[in-house]
């Protein structure tokens, strides 16, 4: 199967100023373009994998073969990691409502709450990685990766992320993580994240 980079859904400068338009392109052409394509050379010739798509990749590491299971662990992963966090954000991505809103009351007290706990995972990932919002059975809680680790891996069902890679945010914001994941909470686009939520209750 050839892997392809889905498209942006809005323009490299669209989440200025929380995501600078410089960072977005070199992020999504460059970054994001070369998981694909490093992808696309670690299955080529495996019959076995001609009709798998990235998420059977992801969910089914084990079944990869040994010699490429750590290419497309990396670039499988960082493919399905990038192509879910573009989807995740957006000017004007609205608020919590509904179910979702309910379960991060219920789960975390309140969103600000939500916010801190995943911002600290976010913070205490060493070097490079991920913080995720997980939906268990409409449970919600807070984890994080290393690398383009996926938490669909271990059988866990993401329904929001942030990258924590440097490269994600060390134009605008140099060695200021926090910064970044703080602002970061202004262009996440809720409804994709309710929509995420409502196939995991
Ligand atoms: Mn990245």
């Amino acid at each position: 199967m050839q892997y392809i980079l889905p498209k942006l859904p809005y323009s490299y400068d669209a989440l200025e100023p929380y995501i600078d338009a410089r960072t977005m392109e070199i992020h999504y052409s460059k970054h994001h373009q070369a998981y694909v394509d490093k992808l696309n050379a670690a299955v080529e010739n495996k019959k076995e994998l001609e009709n798998k798509d990235l998420d059977w990749l992801i969910k089914n590491l084990e079944q990869v073969p040994e010699d490429i299971r750590l290419g497309v662990r990396n670039n499988g992963g960082g493919h399905w990691n990038h192509s879910f966090f573009w989807q995740v954000m957006a000017k004007n991505g609205g608020q919590p409502e509904g179910k979702l809103l309910e379960a991060i009351n219920k789960d975390f007290g309140s969103l600000e709450k939500l916010k801190e706990e995943f911002n600290l995972a976010a913070m205490n990932r060493f070097g490079s990685g991920w913080a995720w919002l997980i939906a268990d059975k409409g449970k919600l809680s807070v984890m994080s990766t290393a690398n383009q680790d996926n938490p669909l891996t271990e059988g866990k069902t993401p329904i929001l992320g942030l990258d924590a890679w440097e490269h994600s945010y060390y134009l605008k914001y140099q060695n200021r993580r926090q910064e970044y994941a703080e602002q970061w909470w202004q262009v996440v686009n809720w409804r994709q994240v309710g929509d995420n939520y409502s196939k995991c209750v």
